[in-house]
């Protein structure tokens, strides 16, 4: 007997809702092919559906800063929280859960997201989205046993192939960025030699895009992720 709710366009709506409540957003949806190299959800029980998880810092980041993660000292303390989080709602509807961070290897969570629609590569390596620009965070992927009954709801395709004049790649100060991508070294040794360039506090680059402005990271989201990167 089949003891979960049927994934309809109710319960995927539900979903959503707990999901913002704890600071965090449904981004889409797919069913996976072989190709998607998603994981089963245990030995012999199949992924059919995948939601993808996601977060906007500003928003993440006001629940999270209360969070005993935030205050325990320890490492990693976003994807403790997020892990802790995404866990619990997965456990309470029978889903399974997989994470970006957990790797290498890592799960291909840019190439899901993709799927999932709505998002385009841009120059810089993440993805763009016409209502959230580049600053969605990609944070779990949930993996459901029992296919959606509710049809996809994706939107308009992300924005960067119809962005002719690419603002992005013109505003980085070291130069890291042309329409071969994205050369980190070259980023990484300009961040690390000037500790008062302004990007730690957020990448100029994305914040050149004129789309999703309303969901850019404020400093202190911006300077908490670079710190992480910069390392
Ligand atoms: C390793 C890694 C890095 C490495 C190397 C990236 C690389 N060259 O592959 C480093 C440390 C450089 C890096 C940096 C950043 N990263 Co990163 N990274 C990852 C991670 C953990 C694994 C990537 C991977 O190997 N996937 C496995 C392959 C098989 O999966 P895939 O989906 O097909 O992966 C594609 C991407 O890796 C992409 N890609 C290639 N080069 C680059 C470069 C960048 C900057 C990005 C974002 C993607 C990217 O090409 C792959 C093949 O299609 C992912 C999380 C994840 N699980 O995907 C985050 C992830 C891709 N990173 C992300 C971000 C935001 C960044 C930063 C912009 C943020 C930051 N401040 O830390 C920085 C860039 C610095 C800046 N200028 O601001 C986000 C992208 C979100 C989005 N909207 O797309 C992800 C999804 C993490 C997350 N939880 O949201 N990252
Ligand atoms: S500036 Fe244009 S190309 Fe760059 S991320 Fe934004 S939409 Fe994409
Ligand atoms: S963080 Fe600064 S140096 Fe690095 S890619 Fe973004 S704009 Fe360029």
């Amino acid at each position: 007997m089949n003891s979960h709710p049927a994934r309809d366009a109710a319960w995927i709506a539900l979903v959503g809702d707990r999901l913002a409540r704890a600071g965090f957003c449904l981004l889409g949806r797919f069913e996976p092919v072989s190709d998607d190299a998603v994981p089963d959800i245990r030995p012999g029980r199949e992924t059919r559906a995948v939601l993808v998880v996601g977060s906007l810092s500003n928003a993440l980041f006001k629940i999270f800063a209360t969070s005993p993660e935030a205050a325990d000292d320890q490492p990693d303390p976003l994807d403790r929280f997020t892990r802790r989080i995404l866990s619990d709602l997965a456990a309470s509807e029978g889903l399974g859960i997989v994470f970006p961070f957990e790797g290498p290897p890592y799960h291909p969570f840019q190439r899901w997201t993709l799927r999932a629609g709505s998002f385009s590569r841009s120059p810089m390596g993440v993805l763009a989205h016409r209502a959230f620009g580049p600053w969605a965070g990609l944070r779990g992927a949930l993996l459901s046993a029992e296919p959606l009954t509710a049809s996809s709801d994706a939107g308009a395709d992300g924005p960067c192939p119809t962005c002719l004049e690419k603002p992005c790649l013109s505003a980085c100060p070291a130069g890291a960025l042309s329409q071969a991508g994205y050369d980190v070294p070259r980023c990484l040794a300009y961040l690390r030699a000037d500790p008062a360039a302004p990007c730690h506090d957020g990448c100029l680059a994305r914040h050149a895009c004129p789309f999703g402005r309303p969901h850019a990271q404020s400093a202190e989201a911006g300077s908490f992720h670079m710190r992480s990167f910069v390392g």
